[in-house]
């Protein structure tokens, strides 16, 4: 799994921003999305270089890189990993493939619905939590910077929703007034580029109520008080296939959100 570092260095207490795509893998315009942010990162530094300088960002742009394959060459709307199903994981004689890596991580795992054990399903969450390498390979290296990361981003789509946890239940984090102001910011500089309409509150409220998400382990367990499930374009039209041309602009509305949100912690 391919990560991208962006850091100019010296102190090593420098505030850290965390963002993935791909997760799941038919939402392609989630790695696409990141490779834009990368590309404001690497090459457009110096339109922004106090957002390098202050921060360091940690970036995967392809969290699911089987998946992503596979959604490239076999089935365009596969969406969780390519692992092979034990016999006692399935319910059937026939072979099945993948876990949903959103349902997968260590915090409440397989409380509720929305999580199967059945892993002929689309959201089977696993034998185990972090059965799955991806996902434990990202905890654990989210779990050494976890004092570091004071912003985690997980980019899905599609709803045009910002979500914040909980996703596992109904009720709220005790800080949920913090991280909706934050998000409140994100959202209104994104629609300030071209009027994109987003929704935003916990997932439990606006889509399901479903354990094992990225967002909620990296609240409830690594203590990163910021932790976001971003779900990109559009509303449903194209759904997961998105034509290639939304690429740019989803790019766009989504970097301001970033800077604006980072910018909570560059303006002491
Ligand atoms: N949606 C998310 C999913 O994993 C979600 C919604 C986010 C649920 C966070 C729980 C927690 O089902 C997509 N499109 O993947
Ligand atoms: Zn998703």
């Amino acid at each position: 799994m391919k990560l991208l570092k962006v850091s100019t260095g010296g102190e090593s207490n420098k505030p850290a921003i965390w963002i993935d795509g791909g997760l799941h893998a038919r939402e392609w315009i989630s790695p696409a999305t990141v490779t834009y942010i990368m590309l404001q990162l690497v090459e457009f530094r110096d339109l922004h270089p106090e957002l390098i300088d202050s921060v360091d960002w940690y970036i995967m742009p392809v969290a699911n890189p089987d998946g992503y394959e596979y959604s490239h060459s076999t089935d365009r709307l596969w969406r969780k990993t390519r692992s092979r199903a034990t016999a006692e994981q399935r319910w059937g004689r026939r072979a099945c493939y993948g876990v949903d890596p959103n349902r997968n991580w260590d915090f409440h795992w397989g409380e509720g619905p929305a999580s199967s054990s059945n892993a002929c399903t689309d959201d089977f969450r696993g034998p185990r939590p972090f059965s799955e390498p991806e996902t434990k390979a990202m905890s654990d290296f989210i779990l050494n910077r976890k004092d570091q990361i004071k912003i985690y981003l997980t980019l899905h789509s599609y709803s045009q929703m910002w979500l914040v946890p909980w996703g596992y239940k109904d009720e709220k984090p005790k800080d949920y007034y913090d991280m909706y102001i934050l998000a409140e910011k994100g959202v209104e500089a994104l629609e300030a580029v071209r009027g994109t309409d987003y929704l935003l509150g916990t997932a439990a409220e606006l889509l399901y109520t479903s354990s094992g998400g990225s967002d909620d382990w990296a609240k409830g367990v690594a203590g990163i008080k910021y932790s976001y499930t971003i779900e990109l374009p559009d509303t449903g039209s194209h759904g997961f296939v998105l034509p290639a041309h939304e690429i740019e602009p989803v790019g766009q509305e989504t970097w301001a959100a970033i800077k604006s949100i980072t910018r909570h912690f560059t303006d002491a």
